[in-house]
């Protein structure tokens, strides 16, 4: 069985390594591929910087700061101390030495010509994530949020400003996937959704993680015409993200902070099944109505077991007869 998801950063992270314990007990042979959201890169003290590919690539390699669910455990942050000590900004956004030893290999990679493709297999060869994990793309593509500032004036920010400097408090008025246009899927995207067995959308950011990785041109049809069915995870419990703030996003784009609202904006054009969790039992009613398959189980992901039964009942709502 194939198996492609498309994946943003702690959210997905956490499912995966749910979805790999169910297939290692339940599936021999099961192949992975992880498509990630590169539209949250950033460029930090000339270093390139990939969160989300960075945190499916340590949680599932076993690298992962356990309760941050972002950067390495065991860290330390001399460096960036160092950096400090000379004035050099920013100071937002933590640099630990382990994780920067990551961004050096991947800049010196992308600085000799190759692709962050090609960088991305390199880190994966060390961490042994047990997925195939692709980028989106190849290409700069940079999630930008439209704000008002205290003074009223409008400022367009880079998304891990609006989310780790400014704690996403200002409204954001608008998401931006700069250069998406321009760009294309990485090598073996499409290949990997057109020839999957299941397509999975994980408990993800709806907007800025698998929203980013929709809006590479070629991709949002590539899962729309795809053989295999689809089937989404809902990241909103009760009316609200379980983390992080993903209801200043979904404002940004008109959709309502609920685990039906989300699944309604994927579309049945995209979804054929959408878990929701136990207390949205009345929510899989309306995806159902909206001629998706939806069934209420829980969702919290407190352990790998709990996640690995959120993956079974994921795969077993869109799974078709033999
Ligand atoms: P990020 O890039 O680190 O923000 O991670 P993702 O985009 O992959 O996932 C973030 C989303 O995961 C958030 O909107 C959370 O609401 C959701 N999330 C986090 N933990 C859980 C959980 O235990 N259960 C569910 N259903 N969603 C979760
Ligand atoms: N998230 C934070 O809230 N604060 C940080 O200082 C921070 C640093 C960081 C460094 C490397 C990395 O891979 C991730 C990091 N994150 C940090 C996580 C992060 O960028 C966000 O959670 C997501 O991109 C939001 O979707
Ligand atoms: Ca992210």
């Amino acid at each position: 069985m194939r198996i492609t998801v498309l994946a943003g950063g702690i959210g997905a992270a956490r499912f995966l390594r749910g979805l790999l314990a169910h297939l290692h007990a339940t599936v021999p042979g099961a192949e992975v591929t992880v498509v990630g959201n590169t539209g949250d890169d950033i460029t930090l003290f000339g270093l390139h910087v990939s969160p989300d590919l960075d945190t499916v690539m340590y949680t599932l390699g076993g690298g992962i700061h356990p309760d941050q669910g972002w950067g390495r455990a065991d860290e330390t942050r001399a460096v960036q101390d160092e950096l400090g000590a000379y004035g050099e900004p920013p100071d937002w956004f933590a640099l630990g030495d382990k994780d920067i030893a990551t961004h050096l290999v991947r800049t010196r990679m992308l600085r000799e010509g190759a692709t962050l493709s090609e960088a991305t297999a390199a880190l994966c060869a060390r961490w042994q994530p047990g997925v195939t994990l692709l980028p989106m793309t190849d290409d700069p593509v940079t999630t930008r949020v439209d704000i008002e500032d205290p003074n009223g004036v409008l400022r367009t920010v880079h998304f891990q400003e609006y989310w780790v400097r400014l704690h996403a408090e200002p409204a954001a008025l608008k998401i931006r996937f700069e250069g998406a246009e321009e760009s294309r899927p990485a090598p073996g995207v499409l290949t990997a959704i057109a020839e999957a067995d299941v397509i999975v959308f994980p408990p993800s950011n709806p907007v800025v993680s698998v929203g980013a990785i929709l809006a590479v041109p070629g991709i949002r049809s590539a899962v729309a015409a795809a053989t295999a069915p689809v089937v989404g995870v809902s990241p909103i419990i009760g009316g609200a993200p379980v983390r992080g703030m993903a209801d200043k996003v979904l404002a940004a784009i008109g959709v309502e902070t609920s685990a039906a609202a989300v699944a309604l904006h994927y579309g049945p054009d995209l979804l054929d099944g959408w878990l929701v969790d136990t207390a949205d039992a009345a929510a899989a009613e309306t995806v159902a109505a909206a001629g998706i398959a939806s069934r209420a189980v829980p969702l919290r992901m407190t352990d790998v077991d709990a996640t690995a039964a959120m993956a079974a009942a994921a795969l077993e709502l869109v799974r078709r007869p033999e």
